[in-house]
């Protein structure tokens, strides 16, 4: 029994040590292609967009998740918080992405959060550069989950945000992101509280309607778009991921918005990560 006691007690301690590292289980599983929990206290796994202006690992144990670091982004008056993006060469035809995500309080504007890109996979960057673009089927396709502040007070609901062959035009002319919205009750997300953001896509098969997305808020299914063409052609697959801060200068004062515990798997994530250190053991007697 000692030696039972003495296994259970490592294995406790090896879990509270893991939990102050802010190390998530799951990102040592298979499913799972990427993990930056920001412990590392920088952020060399981006590999584009980084701007110390904007980005920051904070150490202010108020405005981590889990752990002791996460990343600010700092949205300057007038201004927004740029974006960071890490690629999956050549790709997937269906991924999950998740962060823990909190908004300031006052926040006021809308801002994107994710996105996954699906770019071709002789070129990764043939999805970037084309706001107010319509995909043609071979050379990208878009799928964001941003805020928007029309119809809930600020900061708003999170919504779909969708570039893909088959988007309508906006008044302008120009083909920006198509909005879908979540399934009734739609939640306004409030400040000051993390969120744990889960996007799921899956490209479909060229000549098909079978792709989709979904998106969960707090573990739930908030919304589901079917029966969508992303592609036409499997020389495009989803190959990028971004933490996108773009707000198209809509912030009218500086403000900032914290994130944690990103994760990009082949299969759902879930939220399981916690920010509350798990209880010690109790009972235990020596026998
Ligand atoms: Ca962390």
């Amino acid at each position: 029994m000692r030696i039972l006691l003495a296994i259970a007690l490592i294995m406790s301690a090896v879990l509270i040590l893991e939990k102050a590292h802010g190390a998530e289980a799951i990102c040592g599983t298979a499913p799972v292609i990427f993990c930056d929990d920001f412990e590392s206290g920088n952020l060399n796994v981006w590999q584009d967009g980084y701007n110390p202006i904007l980005h920051a690992v904070t150490s202010t144990l108020a405005n981590v998740y889990q752990g002791q670091k996460a990343l600010q982004v700092t949205y300057p008056s007038g201004s927004d918080g740029g974006w960071l993006t890490r690629w999956f060469m050549p790709g997937y035809d269906h991924l999950f992405s998740r962060v823990y995500v909190k908004f300031e309080n006052p926040w006021v504007g809308f801002s994107k959060v994710l996105g996954l890109y699906g770019n071709r996979t002789d070129n990764q960057w043939s999805g970037f550069g084309q706001a107010g673009n319509k995909p043609n089927g071979t050379d990208f396709f878009i799928a964001m989950l941003v805020t928007l502040n029309w119809y809930a007070p600020d900061p708003g609901e999170v919504i779909f945000y969708s570039y893909f062959p088959e988007m309508t035009a906006a008044p302008d002319g120009k083909y920006w992101g198509n909005y879908f919205y979540q399934n009734d009750p739609r939640e306004r997300l409030q400040t000051g509280r993390w969120y744990c953001l889960e996007l799921e896509l899956q490209a479909n098969t060229p000549g098909l309607r079978d792709g989709f997305q979904r998106m969960w808020i707090d573990g739930v299914l908030k919304g589901e778009v079917l029966n969508m063409r992303w592609r036409d052609t499997t020389a495009l697959k989803i190959n990028a991921f971004q933490l996108s801060f773009s707000a198209s200068g809509s912030v009218t004062a500086t403000e900032r918005v914290w994130i944690d515990n990103v994760v990009v798997s082949t299969q759902e994530i879930g939220c399981a990560a916690s920010n509350t250190p798990p209880a010690p053991p109790t009972g235990l007697t020596a026998q």
